[in-house]
């Protein structure tokens, strides 16, 4: 009985003021319950919506599981789980891409560009990575470069390709590109905070005292399950009567 006890209880304590080890539980949480919404509700659309929403369920699900070890690993550890957190990003940043090239697919959207999105956002990621991780002390240098890429995204999405076909696709599909985009341009800019909240740089004295892995968080949440949302919101729009 005792030893049931002991069983049942052998959860880690959340302190109260530990905001990091709260905004992983909140985020498993809110990245479970997405994923469900998206996979059920994927059925009630056109097939050309579905491969969409369900690519925006697997992000929220691959984020789900991930979450589930960090939440654990800062239970354990008290330390941030860039491992994790960086695997996270690798699987579904590409699939960001692969949705933007999902809703172009009605223009004529070729996968030379989807793959030119996904090869910009690994070389961000990587390089981000190694100044995170592994060149801790030239951390500015990688995230420059890690920058660089994620610019380049934000200008083909923008005012390159992308935003071409998007206006030739026009409606509900120029109205979901244009959403996506400021989630690109406003909702990523998070992360680049949480990076120099977390390694030295001359933005010491700015982001020093934020906690890194807490905006992480909230970029997450924001963005994959925003994004999500977007393409949910354009497949209702394009099934309702009014547009059919
Ligand atoms: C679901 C996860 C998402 C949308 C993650 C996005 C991550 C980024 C946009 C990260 C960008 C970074 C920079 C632009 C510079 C510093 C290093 C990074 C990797 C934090």
């Amino acid at each position: 009985m005792n030893n049931l006890l002991l069983a049942i209880a052998d959860v880690s304590k959340i302190a109260t003021d530990d905001y990091v080890g709260f905004t992983f539980f909140v985020g498993c949480m809110a990245m479970m319950a997405a994923s469900a919404f998206f996979f059920l509700s994927m059925n009630s659309f056109d097939r050309k919506w579905r491969t969409s929403i369900l690519v925006s369920g697997l992000i929220t699900f691959i984020a789900a599981v991930h979450y589930w070890y960090m939440r654990d690993y800062w239970a354990a550890h008290a330390e941030s789980p860039t491992f994790f957190r960086y695997v996270d990003w690798v699987l579904t940043v590409p699939l960001m891409c692969v949705e933007f090239y999902l809703i172009l697919k009605v223009a004529g959207a070729k996968k030379s560009l989807m793959w030119r999105l996904i090869f910009l956002s690994v070389v961000m990621l990587v390089t981000g990575y190694l100044g995170e991780a592994v060149y801790r002390d030239q951390a500015q240098i990688w995230g420059l470069i890690s920058g660089i890429a994620y610019f380049v995204i934000v200008y083909d999405i923008w005012l390159g390709q992308a935003k071409k076909l998007a206006i030739q696709a026009g409606g509900s599909i120029l109205k979901a590109h244009k959403t996506l985009c400021w989630f690109v341009l406003v909702g990523w800019a998070i992360y680049p905070i949480g990076y120099m909240a977390g390694t030295p740089g001359w933005y010491d004295g700015i982001f020093g005292g934020l906690a890194m892995d807490v905006i992480y968080n909230i970029g997450d949440a924001v963005n994959k399950i925003g994004f999500g949302l977007v393409v949910y919101a354009a497949a209702v729009a394009s099934t309702s009567p009014a547009e059919a």
